[in-house]
């Protein structure tokens, strides 16, 4: 068994049904939007001529900038363009529920009001104001939930924040800069835990959820603990497996692939980028098909877990025009089909079914969009989203449900469909053609 860790987390103490109660919304939610979004926006992924080949937000560690180089970003960062109110639009409008915000990259750039460090949007920029609390607030008019990123292990700007070897230039913990000197339970007391307070206290409703982001080994279990004791105070808080010192929070989070059997028993998150980089990089247009963004929804939603789909917006507070497209696009999907995405659970034919080329091992990064279909479940139904369109009809075997009605969902009226079902074997005649080329939806309805 694990060892007992140094303060319990809510995790450890809840019973199962105070747990289920707890993650009740974000299971109900399946979509989220993440977004990327601080100083590494002013550089756009390149500087003094050169561009990263990474993603936009590690710039400064890619680059080696040094801090003094790095903070003068802030002088030019004045995003006007921002609006918390189109930001919330445009999740809802996608059929998201909720986001989830870098509040501070590894960077160390607070995108709020921080008393506790003047590296900040409101202390250091000529914008002078705090988006976080904008977006507060019209999440909370709009109903959708909110998160706040939080890079608590590592820090590039603030002394003991990057901690490695003294010149090595090391690219997962990043130290090139004797500014970066210090000691990293001093950069924990006086920077992260502080920050972390202020969080959860300085808006008017506490966060429901901080996504940490990301372990390093100094992130021992008593510094974990720390930050944990502060955790606690906030009992409908839900927060990731990211913090570190063998705290397992409250969702697994693999990022950019979709784990070929989801995580049976452990709530989960797939995070995704639209194009290949989080933070905005002017140049970076490789973005994905409003097809490969749906399927992946679907996908996952299979497999009984959410999708944090992650948006970057631009320097100015814009989020790029083939970002938005593709959201409402999605939304407007969803606004036919959202019955078998929210609140569904995963498909009772396996995690493979459907499929033409099943998915390999769990850490398998590439997405294999050849698929046939997807099912996902609730109490009565049974849905199967067809991707290929059979000719004539749909055949599924070992059906579960005795099933009393087909019909497809984009269908308004619910025409119901004939059907014939044998020892669990369900042929269903279907018209001629998709009613969606990505998706159509096909109703298995029983008692
Ligand atoms: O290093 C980061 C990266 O910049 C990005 O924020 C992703 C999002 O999940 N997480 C980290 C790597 O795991």
């Amino acid at each position: 068994s694990a060892t007992p860790h140094p303060v319990p987390a809510i995790q450890d103490k809840e019973t199962p049904a105070q747990h289920d109660a707890r993650m009740a919304w974000w299971r109900e939610a399946r979509f989220g939007m993440f977004i990327h979004w601080g100083l590494y926006a002013v550089p756009a992924g390149e500087w003094h001529g050169q561009r990263t080949t990474h993603i936009g937000e590690w710039i400064m560690n890619d680059l080696s900038i040094p801090v003094a180089d790095y903070k003068q970003f802030a002088t030019n960062f004045n995003p006007t363009g921002f609006s918390a109110h189109d930001i919330v639009a445009l999740a809802k409008d996608a059929g998201m529920k909720y986001i989830v915000i870098t509040s501070k990259h590894h960077d160390g750039f607070a995108m709020f009001d921080s008393k506790t460090d003047p590296f900040n949007i409101v202390a250091a920029t000529p914008f002078k104001k705090d988006p976080l609390r904008e977006l507060a607030e019209e999440c909370h008019k709009a109903g959708i939930r909110l998160g706040f990123y939080y890079s608590q292990a590592q820090d590039w700007t603030a002394p003991g924040g990057a901690a490695a070897v003294r010149g090595t230039h090391n690219k997962e913990t990043g130290h090139w800069d004797p500014a970066q000197d210090g000691s990293f339970d001093d950069y924990l007391k006086t920077k992260a835990i502080p920050q972390i307070k202020e969080l959860l206290s300085n808006y008017k409703t506490a966060p429901d959820i901080i996504w940490f982001d990301t372990p390093t080994s100094r992130m021992t279990p008593e510094r974990a603990a720390e930050v944990v004791k502060v955790l606690n105070q906030y009992p409908k808080l839900i927060w990731n497996n990211r913090l570190g010192g063998g705290y397992k929070g409250d969702t697994e989070t693999p990022e950019q692939y979709i784990p070929a059997q989801g995580y049976p028993g452990r709530d989960w998150e797939s995070c995704m980028t639209i194009n290949d980089t989080w933070g905005y990089k002017s140049f970076d247009t490789n973005f994905k098909s409003t097809e490969t963004l749906l399927r992946n929804l679907i996908d996952i939603t299979s497999k009984g877990g959410n999708y944090l789909l992650n948006i970057g917006p631009d320097a100015q507070g814009k989020v790029p025009e083939p970002e938005v497209e593709r959201l409402h696009a999605m939304g407007k999907w969803l606004a036919v089909n959202g019955e078998a995405v929210y609140g569904a659970k995963a498909t009772l034919f396996g995690a493979e079914a459907g499929s033409f080329a099943p998915a390999e091992g769990n850490a398998k990064p590439k997405f294999v969009p050849a698929w046939e279909w997807r099912s996902t479940t609730k109490a009565n139904r049974i849905y199967i989203h067809l991707f290929a369109w059979p000719k004539g009809s749909f055949h599924v075997e070992k059906v579960p449900r005795t099933i009393t009605k087909a019909y497809l969902l984009a269908d308004s009226s619910h025409k119901a469909l004939k059907f014939t079902q044998r020892d669990g074997v369900l042929d269903v005649s279907l018209p001629e053609k998709a009613l969606d080329p990505i998706a159509t939806v096909l109703v298995l309805e029983s008692k």
